[in-house]
């Protein structure tokens, strides 16, 4: 019953909100690349899940056990969304042309939105929006999409949701705050994950998400006459956890061979070098640092909304949360998204057909 209300669902209300992408014009470039989902396609997808669902899923518990992102579920979706792509043949391609870039947005994925009362307003209240359909939904579409560009598939569960929350309201370093979360990789204090995909369910335009390419920090340090700094961010640097028990490897903030960044804005990071000189500038190197990641235009500026699935090469680029320019903090429950931390590597290089 629930499932057949959601097919009537009026996708003309999610016609295409104003939005702010700096220095990336749709497709021109490699790095950063934007595409548009056709409305008939998402629509589609959606209702042949919710159909599939619908037949499926015939009670609460069956719900709560169905984990739309393990292989099963993936792969025996898999055929069906390929002969979806194959009805749209340019959407297709550029999704096949976009496999090789560091970040990608594919817009206009649209699933249903929870309502509010379904959202957690604590920080740890998420338990009943991993068990209610419309996140089901959403995972599938995600998962289905993602598993296009990465090997996604996973046996438990693989997103978490990010919602703001009256918990965290002024924290920095906190998912569950309401206004920024700063500059970070994530992982950054442990392993730093391949892929990070953001799916949006319910967007909030006083949120404004961005991404750093470590490649504009190095011409940054470059062209500001800093290039001498860039050899002290290859030092090792101890990360101070605040009183943790486990020893953490020593670390690099920049892996200059592999276009690498790991780092976290909010997090504490202690040069090791015993050279004076060395600890010093590696001190001077993370000052600069920060000055840089205020002073650069990001590869990417928008405001996530409802149907975006942004997917970010997670090793070689930082993001964070700000809040807009005139825009007050979110209220608890007024923005979802979901994230998932993806340890695989992109697939390939090359469209899909192509690798088997
Ligand atoms: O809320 C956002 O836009 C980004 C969230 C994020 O980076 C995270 O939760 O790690
Ligand atoms: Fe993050």
């Amino acid at each position: 019953m629930f499932f057949k209300q959601l097919r009537k669902i009026n996708y003309s209300r999610f016609s295409h909100l104003a939005r702010n992408i700096s220095s990336c014009p749709p497709n021109s470039s490699p790095y950063v690349r934007r595409i548009d989902t056709p409305p008939q396609f998402s629509k589609e997808l959606v209702n042949i899940i919710v159909d599939k669902i619908n037949n499926q899923l015939s009670s609460i518990s069956l719900i709560k056990k169905f984990k739309p992102t393990s292989s099963l579920h993936i792969e025996s979706h898999q055929e069906f969304f390929e002969g979806l792509l194959n009805k749209y043949p340019e959407f297709k391609e550029q999704i096949n042309q976009a496999s090789n870039s560091s970040v990608i947005l594919i817009s206009g994925l649209k699933v249903p939105e929870l309502p509010e009362s379904m959202v957690p307003k604590l920080k740890y209240d998420f338990k009943k929006i991993y068990n209610c359909q419309q996140t089901k939904i959403a995972e599938l579409v995600a998962g289905l999409m993602i598993n296009r560009f990465v090997n996604f598939s996973d046996k438990y569960k693989i997103f978490d949701a990010i919602y703001p929350t009256i918990d965290d309201v002024d924290r920095n370093d906190s998912f569950a705050s309401s206004k920024e979360l700063l500059w970070h990789n994530d992982g950054w204090a442990h392993d730093p994950e391949g892929q990070v995909a953001l799916f949006c369910v319910n967007g909030n335009k006083s949120a404004i998400t961005e991404i750093i390419s470590s490649k504009q920090i190095v011409d940054y340090f470059k062209s500001n006459d800093k290039e001498h700094l860039l050899k002290a961010l290859q030092y090792d640097f101890k990360i101070d956890l605040g009183g943790e028990e486990y020893i953490l490897p020593r670390v690099k903030i920049l892996d200059l061979d592999n276009d690498m960044i790991r780092y976290a804005k909010y997090g504490r990071f202690i040069p090791t070098s015993v050279d004076k000189k060395d600890f010093n500038q590696s001190l001077e190197a993370i000052s600069e640092l920060n000055k840089c990641l205020e002073n650069i235009e990001p590869s990417l500026s928008l405001s996530l909304q409802n149907g975006d699935l942004l997917l970010i090469d997670n090793t070689k680029n930082l993001h964070r949360r700000k809040t807009a320019d005139g825009q007050l903090a979110m209220k608890p429950a007024t923005r979802l998204l979901l994230r998932a931390r993806i340890e695989d590597e992109r697939k390939n290089n090359y469209p899909k057909e192509l690798q088997r």
